[in-house]
């Protein structure tokens, strides 16, 4: 039932400041295509999604590192290097206790009882953030990894390794190969321990795999044959827990996104540790098991349309099938065309969602999987490429738009603004941006950069925003 998302609405409750920010995205679910990704030589069309990509690599380091260790609250266990988080959707009802002055945060996690509001994040759920700390250090080791192969400046490498170290292995700020403690049920009706909903809090994992396996084929000298063998060590501890521990085996049997996202996170760690065997058997799972009920022969997914945020929930899970499909793509087993019992595919799911309308969500959760769709399937009428140009007119400039390829660009012009945002049209003649008003170019990545690129001025604001969340 339960999931997490939109860091967005959460962070600007919290923390809403005056100055309009550009929100960098946060991809839901992302596999880079490693060999497309590392042979570079890319068509020109992606100029300005390159550029974007570099600007959000700068963006995201700026926040970093990220730790287990920066949350000012432990796991039951006292152990710092324990994951914790809270379960996101449910709220606090302190009907049952006789208080009569307020409770202080303390007595209302002990003493409430909590209440499930399916899509709507409790409050104070993020005072714990491992959850969002874990996600910025994968788009941060996501996206440095892209702008180091986009500029071949090594400090990108330096940071991917510096964030994975941190958060991973480093002896003083790890994190500890397990999510016993994730999506905990507070209040005197909780059970205050991990529930197995809790596994999709690392769905990221994609993202930090295809990273490293882009570093490894690179032969980045940031990433260290000790670095690798510690996150091989780590990894291979993680999921061995993914394999055997109950609360894990709990979430493999989710038939919903959860479900997925469990085969897309374990079979991506699998590879990492050259498992391939191990991956093949996970993703066989996967597509001999839930995967077989989840499309409909109309394209529906029956079982994120009934969530209260459908159009999300839909985007979000069709996200993981997608990347499913990646990974199996990476270990040489082609399975886009095998379809549910309903003889459908991921492309149908995606077709059918595109008939309906975001209402107050987020749109743009939707369009990397429009784009992933018609890269790989071709396009060949133009649906999904004319899709996409009517919702976002400046998709050529967005980072999925480097690797979704082939892909057309529908004609559109687009370039990036001093904040890093994509723009459609042309740049204003007196713009700071693209080179004509240099003084407010504070991108030490432009500077380095041997390729031509953009002069952004990034600002280092609050944090939070995320575009297309989770
Ligand atoms: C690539 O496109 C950009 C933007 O249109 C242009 O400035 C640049 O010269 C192009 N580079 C090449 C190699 O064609
Ligand atoms: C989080 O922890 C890391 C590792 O100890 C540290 O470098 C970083 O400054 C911390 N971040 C914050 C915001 O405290
Ligand atoms: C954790 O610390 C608290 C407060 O000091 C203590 O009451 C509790 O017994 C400790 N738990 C464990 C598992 O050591
Ligand atoms: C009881 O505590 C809750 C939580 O602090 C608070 O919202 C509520 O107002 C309190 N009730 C009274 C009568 O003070
Ligand atoms: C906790 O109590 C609330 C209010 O009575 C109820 O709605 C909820 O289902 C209970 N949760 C659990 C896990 O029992
Ligand atoms: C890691 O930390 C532990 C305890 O904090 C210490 O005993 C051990 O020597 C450290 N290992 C390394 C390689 O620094
Ligand atoms: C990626 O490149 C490697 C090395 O050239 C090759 O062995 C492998 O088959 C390629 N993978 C795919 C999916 O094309
Ligand atoms: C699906 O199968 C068709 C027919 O064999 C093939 O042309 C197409 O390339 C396949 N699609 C993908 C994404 O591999
Ligand atoms: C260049 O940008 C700076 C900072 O935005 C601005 O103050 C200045 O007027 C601009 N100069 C020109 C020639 O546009
Ligand atoms: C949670 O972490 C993310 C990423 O570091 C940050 O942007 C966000 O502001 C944090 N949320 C809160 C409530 O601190
Ligand atoms: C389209 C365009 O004008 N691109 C330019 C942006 O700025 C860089 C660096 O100043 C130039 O190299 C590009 O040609």
């Amino acid at each position: 039932m339960v999931s997490f998302k939109s860091l967005a609405t959460f962070g600007l409750t919290l923390a809403a400041t005056s100055a309009p920010v550009h929100a960098f995205s946060s991809y839901i679910s992302q596999w880079l295509p490693v060999n497309y990704t590392t042979e570079g030589g890319w068509d020109n069309r992606t100029f300005y999604a390159q550029q974007e990509i570099v600007a959000a690599a700068k963006w995201w380091s700026d926040q970093g590192p990220w730790s287990v260790l920066n949350k000012t609250f432990t796991a039951p266990t006292n152990n710092t290097h324990d994951y914790l988080s809270w379960a996101p959707y449910y709220w606090a009802d302190c009907s049952n206790v006789q208080n009569t002055t307020e409770l202080t945060p303390q007595q209302v996690w002990e003493e409430c009882n909590y209440v499930n509001r399916d899509g709507q994040f409790s409050p104070d759920v993020r005072l714990v953030n491992d959850t969002g700390n874990f996600q910025a250090m994968s788009d941060a080791v996501f996206y440095n990894t892209l702008a180091y192969k986009i500029t071949g400046d090594e400090s990108y490498a330096q940071k991917t390794a510096w964030f994975i170290d941190t958060w991973f292995t480093n002896n003083a700020t790890f994190m500890n190969p397990n999510l016993n403690w994730a999506q905990v049920m507070r209040g005197a009706n909780g059970s205050h321990g991990g529930q197995h909903t809790g596994v999709l809090d690392l769905h990221g994992m994609t993202k930090v795999v295809s990273a490293i396996l882009v570093l490894r084929a690179l032969a980045s000298p940031s990433w260290t044959p000790q670095l690798d063998a510690a996150m091989n060590d780590w990894s291979t501890q993680y999921v061995n827990w993914l394999l055997t521990n109950d609360i894990a085996l709990g979430e493999k049997a989710a038939t919903n996104n959860h479900g997925s996202f469990y085969f897309s996170q374990t079979a991506s760690i699998q590879v990492l540790i050259g498992d391939y065997a191990g991956a093949r058997t996970t993703l066989q799972e996967y597509f001999e098991g839930i995967y077989l009920n989840q499309i409909t022969a109309d394209g529906d997914q029956p079982l994120e349309s009934a969530r209260t945020r459908p159009y999300h929930y839909r985007a979000y899970n069709a996200a993981a099938i997608i990347t499913i499909n990646r990974i199996a793509d990476y270990i040489g087993w082609n399975t886009w065309n095998i379809t549910t019992k309903a003889g459908v595919t991921v492309k149908e799911a995606v077709d059918f969602a595109m008939t309906k309308p975001a209402g107050d969500e987020a749109a743009d959760e939707l369009y990397p999987d429009v784009a992933a769709i018609g890269s790989q399937f071709n396009d060949p009428d133009g649906k999904y490429s004319s899709w996409l140009a009517q919702q976002d007119n400046t998709y050529p400039g967005q980072a999925y738009f480097l690797w979704e390829q082939p892909f057309t660009d529908s004609g559109l012009k687009v370039y990036i603004s001093d904040s890093g945002s994509v723009e459609s049209g042309t740049p204003p003649a007196n713009s700071g941006s693209n080179g004509s008003n240099g003084s407010n170019n504070n991108n030490a990545a432009a500077a380095l950069s041997p390729s031509p690129m953009v002069s952004f001025a990034v600002a280092a604001l609050f944090g939070a925003v995320v575009a297309a969340a989770l």
